[in-house]
């Protein structure tokens, strides 16, 4: 099944981004550390051409720990920088300066060789919806300067935040479209509230939670909803879930979508906690 944007909202992001990107040095791209490959946008690498590029993945709270180390160890491998943090917790301001003059190095020498005083770095934050694009400016500003629910128009002036004297911020973070033509990347932003539940089958994405749940973390599955099992089977772990959060209908049979409903509220909530929804040995 192949679902897009709406053409006319990508077509503007892109040229949206496009046009801010001129006015930068490098880009900042945040993925979800939940979720490293598939909160990634496939065609950013297009768009920033030749321009440096940081990708900071965000929810390192959410992680979970183990997994995020085995994405370490895999993005390492390809001799890449990895960042993993907490938007809310780390000190982002310190992390982001130090990781961008290390990627703007090669050009400061450059300038300083030159006789060049480098200038303040110019960069972007981009990334999917609810990456955390806005907490991470706030927290860079140490005050709201975006709305969590910004979006960039083509007519918006630009204007800049000074982080440190050698790094500025765009202002206005850079939203990018997912990609969700394969069903497991879309099930996975699902999941982690990329993108909006009623955009793919509730019944796709919460069997695709809840075998995940069973495979990887049966611990969890099994203290908060009751459900134990070797095998997956949807229906019955369904009516596990429904009796156990007593959601029964008329003639003793559970309510199905309220039991959905109540998983992916779980998940917005994080009441599961710790949870990596994608792991590197599907990438190896
Ligand atoms: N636990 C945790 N929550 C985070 C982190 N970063 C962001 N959030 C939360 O994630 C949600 C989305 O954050 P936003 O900053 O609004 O995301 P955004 O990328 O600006 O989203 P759009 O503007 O919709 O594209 C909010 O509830 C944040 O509080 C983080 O590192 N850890
Ligand atoms: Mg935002």
């Amino acid at each position: 099944m192949t679902i897009q944007w709406f053409p006319g909202h990508m077509t503007k992001a892109k040229r949206t981004i496009s046009e801010h990107l001129k006015l930068v040095d490098m880009v900042i791209e945040l993925r979800d550390g939940r979720i490293p490959m598939s909160s990634a946008n496939p065609l950013l690498q297009e768009l920033i051409a030749n321009k440096p590029r940081l990708i900071v993945f965000t929810k390192r709270d959410m992680a979970d720990e183990s997994v995020t180390k085995q994405w370490i160890a895999y993005f390492e491998k390809d001799g890449q920088t990895v960042i993993f943090i907490d938007s809310q917790k780390d000190n982002v301001k310190k992390i982001l300066l130090e990781n961008c003059l290390k990627v703007m190095d090669a050009k400061i020498q450059r300038d300083l060789r030159r006789g060049i005083h480098p200038r303040a770095i110019r960069a972007m934050i981009v990334g999917i919806p609810n990456v955390g694009k806005s907490t991470l400016i706030n927290r860079l500003a140490k005050r709201k300067v975006v709305d969590v629910a910004n979006r960039p128009g083509v007519t918006q002036s630009i204007k800049w935040l000074t982080v440190d004297k050698r790094l500025d911020v765009m202002d206005t973070p850079g939203i990018l479209w997912p990609r969700f033509d394969d069903v497991k990347i879309g099930n996975r932003l699902a999941l982690t509230s990329a993108i909006k539940e009623q955009i793919l089958p509730i019944e796709q994405v919460v069997a695709f939670g809840l075998e995940y749940l069973l495979n990887h973390y049966p611990k969890i599955l099994n203290e908060r909803y009751g459900v134990s099992a070797t095998e997956f089977d949807f229906d019955a772990t369904i009516e596990m879930i429904g009796r156990k959060f007593g959601f029964i209908m008329a003639e003793n049979e559970v309510d199905k979508r309220r039991t959905m409903a109540a998983f992916m509220a779980d998940l917005r909530q994080d009441n599961l906690k710790s949870i990596s929804w994608e792991r590197p040995d599907e990438y190896l």
